[in-house]
């Protein structure tokens, strides 16, 4: 499945004592922020009520959440050398070299597609690394194709994929094209990928979705009107990279890696 789709479910991977762990530990971040704010005393413990009233006027404490997530004990103590391990075949890894980055929180929110994904591959935005894969995971409730799971297109990973195909920009449409706190797309045009079929990666909480570096995938459209989200983490192995950065995302083209000649990997 994951060699010829180029994405994999394993259900129940994580049990429900650790999807509670994850749970609590990120609505102790956005709670604990929460509660320093006049404001947002009389707010419930509540991922979704808080995620609501900050996205109007504090987007960047929102973004300083979700910075803390990989920070927290309780959340890392899920990532250790064990999950390293049970990956590292997918991501064609060294256990012994493998890191990870994140995770991070994806919101779905039918009122703001801030966040959200036009189709694109993680190798595009990851440029420099070779051997990664994805790990998303449903948090706070299901997803299903109605609260927007995400799209991927089976066999598109097979497909070769580099910026020549995609176009680059900030927003999510025309309305909100150049704004400032919304997402970065390196979008591959849907007539790139017309003879693809779509599917959709409905999960439950302690299912963990598993995608391939190539795979063309992007956020689902969320029709419902409640708040939908997934939690997402990559592991990555260093290498063979010809990179010596510690970001993950270390710029290609722009100066900002760090590089050197004689390379023997
Ligand atoms: O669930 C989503 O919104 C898309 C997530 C995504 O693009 C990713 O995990 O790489
Ligand atoms: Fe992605």
């Amino acid at each position: 499945m994951f060699e010829s789709d180029g994405w994999v479910k394993l259900p129940a991977f994580f049990d429900k004592a650790t999807v509670n762990t994850l749970e609590d530990a990120i609505l102790d971040i956005y709670h604990t922020q929460a509660r320093k704010i006049k404001d947002y005393q009389n707010l419930p413990r509540d991922m979704r009520a808080i995620l609501t009233a900050m996205e109007a006027n504090d987007k960047d404490i929102l973004y300083e959440c979700l910075k803390m997530i990989p920070q927290s004990l309780a959340v890392r103590s899920v990532y250790g050398a064990e999950f390293a391990q049970k990956l590292a075949d997918y991501c064609g890894a060294d256990p012994k070299t493998t890191l990870i980055e994140g995770p991070s929180l994806f919101a779905n929110n039918p009122e703001t597609s801030r966040v959200s994904y036009k189709l694109h591959t993680e190798a595009l935005f990851y440029s420099k690394r070779r051997k990664f894969c994805n790990v998303w995971t449903p948090l706070y409730g299901p997803r299903t194709k109605e609260n927007g799971a995400m799209i991927v297109l089976p066999g598109s990973h097979l497909d070769h994929w580099d910026m020549s195909k995609a176009t680059e920009y900030t927003g999510f449409d025309i309305k909100s094209k150049g704004k400032e706190k919304w997402g970065w797309q390196i979008e591959i045009p849907p007539k790139q990928v017309e003879k693809y079929k779509v599917e959709y990666t409905e999960a439950t909480p302690g299912d963990i979705v598993v995608f391939h570096r190539n795979l063309v995938h992007g956020t689902g459209i969320n029709i419902t009107d409640q708040i939908a989200f997934a939690l997402v983490c990559r592991v990555w192995d260093y290498s063979t990279d010809y990179s010596f950065s510690a970001n993950m995302n270390t710029m290609a083209y722009k100066n900002g890696d760090v590089g050197r000649p004689d390379l023997v990997c």
